[in-house]
């Protein structure tokens, strides 16, 4: 498979995990989802992490699923590039484990005494694949070696952190984000 081909399906396939982060950055607020509890002497998760801002974002990656699955045929007959349809269980494991990724590395970064906002080089950028990976692997076992093969998973574990830092940066210029990360 040629590179540009290969980049086009990592790209395609990880958008209903890439933008469940970004709906969430625009929906978030409201309750917590550890609702203000601790653990030892610090919070579980933290204010950031929201139960309309999770909910937002997988609802979010659902419809993008849903949008790039009607969209595929007509991309792949103009480009010539094999773009992915995605089974739900594959756009679920996606969203949700985007979702899920981002929550249980907040929960590391309370645990490691990181405040609220407070960076995690490495785990900001690729929590969402660690979790969204394994756990669409785990849903959709076919489609997803169907579609995430050795040169895809290498592009997409590439490709992230450079898009994430990119569209952090874009929404911190825009007053989306408290943070550039
Ligand atoms: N957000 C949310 N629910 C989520 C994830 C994000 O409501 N599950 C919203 C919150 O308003 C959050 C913002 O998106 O502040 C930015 O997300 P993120 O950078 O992941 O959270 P942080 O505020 O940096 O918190 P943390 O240190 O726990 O990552
Ligand atoms: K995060
Ligand atoms: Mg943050």
């Amino acid at each position: 498979m040629a590179i540009l081909e290969t980049i086009v399906i990592a790209f395609w396939a990880m958008l209903p995990a890439y933008v469940p982060n970004n709906a969430a950055v625009l929906a978030g607020g409201g309750r917590p989802i550890d609702g203000g509890r601790t653990w030892g002497d610090k919070r579980m998760l933290g204010d950031g992490k929201t139960w309309r801002g999770t909910a937002a974002g997988i609802v979010a990656g659902l419809a993008l699923a849903g949008l790039l699955t009607v969209l595929a045929p007509a991309v792949a007959d103009a480009t010539g590039i094999d773009v992915p349809e995605f089974e739900p269980l594959a756009a679920l494991g996606l969203a949700a484990g985007a979702m899920l990724g981002d929550i249980l590395a907040s929960f590391l970064k309370r645990r490691t005494g990181r405040q609220r906002g407070a960076m995690f080089p490495g785990l900001d950028q690729l929590d969402f694949v660690v979790v969204s990976l394994p756990l669409t692997a785990l849903l959709a076992r076919e489609w997803f070696f169907e579609v995430f093969t050795v040169g895809v998973v290498a592009v997409v574990v590439i490709l992230t952190p450079i898009l994430h830092v990119t569209t952090n940066m874009i929404a911190y210029k825009l007053g989306l984000k408290n943070e550039p990360w």
